[in-house]
């Protein structure tokens, strides 16, 4: 007898178990990091944040997140909206687990868990996977209510920052009202799948800035060095969805108004500079790859930057005929 009794419930108890592990089962999700994508090299930092997107008041987050310890190192974990934070790292076995608890009514909408700080410790090229496993979201107050968390679904996402990459459209620039320096930075990117920048805020360098994906320029002083031209840095920094940032410099020539050449003096050789490209009109195919001139000549003889030379560069050469950059 008890024997049958056994047998016939304990299918149900099986079942049971199996439900209750398919509740209980983290939600994970992998990203693959690049030290290339990231960071500008071995050694470097970069900052990647934890969000909990479209939930309503929220408590209690708990969250772990694998990595390959020889490829990256987590260095700390901080900047979370939840009022308390619980990071351990280990970077011994590529574990950091971090708990989130906030008091009072929880938090709604998209919510920062953490940033977390990663040094690249491996080479170039090498690769880790993070892993994002969600172990409990709660709701706030005393009945500790779970709130159904999918990866998939955005619940929670590994936000990995944004490369910015800015160009400069021209090789050679003047300064002046009639010259003009053109950047761009819509090769830019953001390395998570389904995000975007929001914003590119542009430093030129001669304590002036910019804000917009394509910007113009003009430069009122310059840099010289004895013999020769010292470029500006120019700094574009991109700003994500997830609000992480990204900066990256290209240095940039900047000559006195009519040199063509670029040996800091106004005269016959610029005007032959000038002469020689007469008419030419930029390659617009080239356009945004790299530089909008092919021929790096042709850019210098461009002193106004709008792709054709013809009277409106000459006349900067004779307007300006003998002056120099000493
Ligand atoms: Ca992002
Ligand atoms: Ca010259
Ligand atoms: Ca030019
Ligand atoms: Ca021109």
């Amino acid at each position: 007898m008890k024997r049958n009794m056994r047998k016939r419930k304990s299918p149900v108890k099986v079942s049971v178990a199996l439900l209750l592990a398919l509740l209980i089962v983290p939600v994970s999700a992998a990203t693959t990091i690049s030290i290339n994508d990231v960071f500008m090299e071995p050694g470097d930092n970069t900052v990647i944040s934890i969000m909990i997107n479209n939930v309503s008041n929220v408590g209690v987050a708990n969250v772990d997140i694998t990595y390959d310890p020889s490829v990256v190192n987590i260095t700390t974990v901080n900047n979370s909206e939840f009022s308390n934070l619980y990071p351990v790292i280990n970077n011994s076995i590529g574990l950091v687990k971090i708990g989130g608890v906030d008091y009072g009514d929880g938090l709604s909408g998209d919510v920062k868990l953490a940033d977390l700080s990663l040094e690249a410790i491996g080479d170039a090229h090498e690769t880790s996977t993070l892993n994002l496993t969600i172990n409990e979201l709660k709701e706030a107050g005393p009945t500790e209510t779970s709130i159904p968390a999918t990866v998939e679904s955005g619940t929670a996402i590994l936000n990995l920052p944004p490369a910015a990459i800015p160009r400069s459209l021209h090789r050679y620039n003047n300064i002046g009202d009639l010259g003009r320096a053109i950047f761009n930075g819509s090769e830019s990117y953001d390395l998570s799948s389904n995000g975007s920048i929001v914003n590119y805020n542009w430093d030129f360098g001669d304590q002036q800035s910019g804000v917009g994906e394509i910007v113009e320029h003009v430069y009122s002083s310059y840099k010289w060095n004895e013999t020769s031209y010292k470029p500006f840095s120019v700094c574009l920094t991109v700003k994500d969805d997830g609000g992480l940032v990204n900066s990256a410099l290209i240095p940039v020539n900047v000559y006195i108004e009519g040199d063509a050449n670029g040996d800091g003096k106004v005269n016959i050789l610029d005007a032959v500079w000038v002469g020689k490209h007469w008419r030419t009109t930029c390659n617009e195919s080239a356009c945004c790859n790299n530089y909008v001139w092919d021929d790096e000549q042709a850019d210098g003889a461009d002193m106004n930057n709008d792709c054709e030379i013809n009277i409106l560069d000459a006349v900067r050469i004779g307007a300006n005929w003998r002056n120099t950059a000493w």
